[in-house]
C-alpha cells in the first residue's frame, strides 16, 4: 500500500475533516475526521460490550492477535513512516521516523510475550494466598504530538494484552499517523477492541478522562494536562499512568573523554530535533573540562543536517508546531542575553517556518528561563560547575524528575552520583535510551506510573488477591 492509499483510508472528507499541516512544508496533509464529546460515548459503549469476549480469549488467543497486529506494522513500515514523518516532522533517517515505526512492532511483540502469571504470596501452612492479575475493562490512551506511534503503543500494547479494550485520543496535532497505525492493527483484532476517537478540540480529551466508564487513563503530555486529568478523574476514580514533562539533567563529571562522550550527548539532547521527554535539557559540564566538551559537541551538532524530513540524510527537522517554535524562540531570544551563543541561536527560516538552528548556549545558570524551563526542541543550556555537589544539588532543584544522566570513565563513580538523582531512570554516559523490559516512569511532578515489561502490564490490570 502506498502512503496516499493508506492516508485515503483514514481520513476524512475536505468539508468536514480539518486540515492537517505538513510540519516541514505547512501543505495540507489530509483531513482529519473531527469528532465531540457524544462520539467519545459511543466509543466507550462499544469497547465496554466488546472487552469481555477479549479478555475471554485469553492471554494466548491475544498474542496471536497481537503479533500478527506487530507483523502488519512491519510490513506497512515505510509508508507509515513517510505518513508520520509529514505530520510530525521527523525525518526517515536517523533515530525518528522509521526508527519509531520499528520501535512499535518491538514494543507491541514484547508486551504481547511478557508473562505476568499469578504469585503465591504467602504459603505458610496455615496462610495462603495467591495475587491474579485481570483486566480493568476500559482504558482511555491520551497521547502527544511528539512520538505519537511509539507512545501510543506504549498505552495501547500492554492494556490489550491485559485484556482491556483501548479508546484512544491523539494528539490534535498528529492524528493522521496514529489513525492509520490503528488501522492496520485493527485488521487484525476483533472489532471495538481498539478505537481510534479524533479530537477537533480538547473536551474530547476531558470527556473520556472523565467518563464513568473509563477504568484506567494512560496519559502522555504536558503537567498541566496532567493536572486537569486527575481532577477530571475525581467521578470515575478511573486509574491513572500520567508521563508528563520533563527537564532533565545531566552531569558531565571531570573524567571524561570529551571527544567519546560528544554524540552521546548530542543524542541525548537532540533526538527528535529536542521535543522528547526524556531528552537532555540541561547539561553541567565541570570546570576542568567545560571547554573541550563544549568544542567537542559543538562540532558533532555542527554536522548533523536538518531538513525536509522526506529527503534523504537529514536527521533534525522543524518544530513540530508554530506554538512550540514560539515556545522555542522565546526562551533562546532570552537566553541570549545571559550566556554564549556557541551553535545556532537563530530561526532557520530558509527551512521553513517551524525550523529552528540547532542551538548552544554555553554559561547559562540555574534560574535562567532556558535552564529552569521545559524547552522541547534543538536547544541546549550548558552550565559550568566545579564541585560535584553543587551539581547534584543543581540537577535535583527542579520540580521534576523524568530522567538524568551521569557521564563519566569512571562506572562506579558515575552509579554513585545516579543514585543520588531523583531522577525516573538515570543513564551512564547516555541519555534517553529505552528498552521494553525496563520500566520507565517519572518521580515528582513528571509523573507517576510506570509502563514497559511487567511493572507496565500490572499497571494496567486489576489486581485480585484470592486467598485461603
Ligand atoms: O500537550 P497537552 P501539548 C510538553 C511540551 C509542550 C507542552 C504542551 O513542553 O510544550 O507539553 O504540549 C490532550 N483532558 N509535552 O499542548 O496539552 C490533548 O488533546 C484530557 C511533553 O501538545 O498536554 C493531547 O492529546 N486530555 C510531552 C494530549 O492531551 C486533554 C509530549 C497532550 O496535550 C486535555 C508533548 C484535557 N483537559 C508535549 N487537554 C511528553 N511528556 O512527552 C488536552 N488534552
Amino acid at each position: 500500500m502506498s502512503e496516499s492509499a493508506l492516508l485515503d483510508r483514514i481520513q476524512a472528507d475536505a468539508l468536514t475533516g480539518r486540515a492537517i499541516p505538513d510540519a516541514a512544508t505547512g501543505e495540507t496533509i489530509g483531513f482529519a475526521p473531527e469528532q465531540t464529546p457524544a462520539d467519545v460515548d459511543d466509543a466507550v459503549a462499544r469497547a465496554r460490550t466488546a472487552q469481555p469476549a477479549w479478555e475471554t480469549l485469553g492471554h494466548e488467543g491475544r498474542r496471536e492477535a497481537l503479533l500478527a497486529a506487530a507483523d502488519a506494522i512491519d510490513a506497512h513500515a515505510e509508508e507509515l513512516a513517510r505518513l508520520l514523518s509529514r505530520e510530525q516532522g521527523k525525518p526517515l533517517d536517523g533515530p525518528n521516523a522509521r526508527f519509531e515505526v520499528g520501535a512499535c512492532g518491538m514494543w507491541l511483540r514484547d508486551a504481547a510475550t511478557t508473562a505476568l502469571e499469578p504469585e503465591v504470596i504467602i504459603d505458610d501452612g496455615e496462610a495462603y494466598a495467591e495475587q491474579h492479575y485481570g483486566a480493568l475493562g476500559v482504558v482511555g490512551a491520551i497521547g502527544p504530538w511528539n512520538w505519537p506511534l511509539m507512545i501510543g503503543i506504549w498505552q495501547i500494547a500492554p492494556s490489550l494484552r491485559m485484556g482491556n479494550t483501548v479508546v484512544v485520543k491523539p494528539s490534535e496535532y498528529t492524528p493522521l499517523s496514529v489513525l492509520a497505525l490503528l488501522d492496520i492493527m485493527n485488521a487484525h483484532l476483533p472489532a471495538d477492541v481498539l478505537i481510534p476517537v479524533v479530537s477537533g478540540d480538547r473536551e474530547v480529551g476531558a470527556r473520556l478522562a472523565s467518563h464513568p466508564d473509563v477504568a484506567k487513563l494512560m496519559f502522555t503530555g504536558s503537567t498541566a494536562t496532567g493536572r486537569k486529568i486527575i481532577e477530571a478523574t475525581g467521578g470515575n476514580l478511573a486509574r491513572l499512568t500520567l508521563e508528563l514533562g520533563g527537564n532533565d539533567a545531566g552531569i558531565v563529571l571531570p573524567d571524561v573523554d570529551p571527544a567519546a562522550i560528544a554524540e552521546g550527548l548530542f543524542w541525548g539532547a537532540f533526538i527528535n530535533t529536542g521535543q522528547t521527554c526524556a531528552a537532555l535539557k540541561r547539561l553541567y559540564v565541570h570546570d576542568d573540562v567545560y571547554d573541550d566538551v563544549i568544542e567537542a559537541l559543538a562540532d558533532v551538532a555542527a554536522q548533523m543536517p536538518m531538513g525536509n524530513g522526506l529527503e534523504d540524510g537529514n536527521v533534525l527537522g522543524p518544530l513540530q508546531n508554530a506554538k512550540q517554535f514560539d515556545i522555542v524562540k522565546r526562551l533562546v531570544d532570552d537566553a541570549k542575553t545571559r550566556g554564549r551563543v556557541v551553535l545556532g541561536g537563530e530561526p532557520a527560516s530558509d527551512l521553513g517556518a517551524n525550523f529552528f538552528q540547532t542551538t548552544i548556549i554555553a554559561d547559562l545558570q540555574d534560574g535562567d528561563p532556558l535552564v529552569d524551563e521545559e524547552q522541547f526542541g534543538p536547544a541546549l543550556p550548558i552550565i559550568r560547575y566545579s564541585d560535584v555537589e553543587d551539581a547534584i544539588a543543581s540537577a535535583n532543584r527542579l520540580d521534576v524528575g523524568l530522567g538524568a544522566s551521569v557521564w563519566s570513565s569512571d562506572r562506579g563513580r558515575a552509579i554513585e552520583v545516579a543514585k543520588r538523582l531523583r531522577a525516573g531512570t538515570t543513564w551512564i554516559n547516555s541519555h534517553g535510551t529505552l528498552h521494553p523490559k525496563v520500566p520507565f516512569g517519572g518521580v515528582k511532578q513528571s509523573g507517576y506510573g510506570q509502563e514497559f515489561s511487567v511493572a507496565g502490564l500490572k499497571a494496567v490490570a486489576e489486581p485480585r488477591v484470592i486467598s485461603g
